[in-house]
């Protein structure tokens, strides 16, 4: 089977496209159920939330581009905007993000392009979250397509601040009052407090459980 990778790929259409990042969406949805499944047999207990798959719709995908400053054009598309298909997982504990991200890391077939961590390095806007950048193979009749998809990995909580801060955004179309921008980040830092405190928590629960399971 001849293998193509990446920007090498010939693209022809749209609909070809949008079926290899649905492909790729429903192939690591695939992988992540199965690491959710594996490790609540081993550990007993969930990483994984919930999880949101998207395809990003057009419109959004040609703002990109011009933000970008390139053209609307197929291959600008697939070359430039990297997170075409994209995958939310929601988790309860940040512990959880890391485990989750070294569990994708070490998927053979899974490569990571880059990573960005915005629960280490918060954005300005307070947003946190982890990125992860990944390809993943899409096997096609006749040909393999390593395929690009975005990881967006946060708490319950991290969640919570994301939604509202879009729903503002998108309400004042990225001009909200200072007051609004402070109150956010404020919130943002409280969001970070409150998931500290829920893992420390949460150890603890565990350690009594320890300790009244060896009694
Ligand atoms: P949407 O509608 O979610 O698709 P890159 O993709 O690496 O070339 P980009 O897109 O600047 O460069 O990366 P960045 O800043 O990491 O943002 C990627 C996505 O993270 C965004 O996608 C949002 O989903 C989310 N995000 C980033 N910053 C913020 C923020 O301040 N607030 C909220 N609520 N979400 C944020 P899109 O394309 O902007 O939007």
């Amino acid at each position: 089977m001849e293998v193509k990778v990446g920007q090498d790929y010939d693209v022809n259409s749209w609909t070809e496209v949008i079926l290899l990042y649905t492909s790729a969406l429903k192939q690591m949805q695939t992988k992540l159920e199965i690491l959710n499944d594996e490790f609540q047999h081993v550990h007993q207990y969930n990483p994984i939330e919930h999880i949101k798959a998207r395809i990003k719709t057009s419109e959004s995908i040609v703002k990109k581009l011009r933000k970008k400053g390139y053209e609307s054009t197929i291959q600008n598309m697939v070359d430039h905007v990297n997170d075409i298909a994209g995958l939310r997982i929601i988790c309860s504990f940040t512990s959880d993000i890391y485990k989750i991200a070294e569990m994708i890391t070490n998927q053979s077939d899974i490569k990571v392009q880059y990573v960005k961590d915005y629960i280490q390095n918060p954005k300005e806007s307070g947003y946190r979250s982890y990125h992860m950048h990944i390809t993943v193979p899409v096997y096609l009749s006749d040909k393999i397509v390593e395929t690009k998809v975005e990881i967006q990995i946060r708490t319950v909580a991290m969640d919570f601040w994301a939604s509202l801060e879009h729903k503002i955004k998108y309400k004042f179309e990225g001009h909200a009052p200072d007051d609004i921008i402070d109150a956010l980040i404020e919130c943002s830092n409280m969001v970070s407090k409150l998931d500290k405190m829920m893992l420390t928590l949460n150890n603890e629960i565990n350690s009594i459980k320890e300790q009244t399971n060896e009694n």
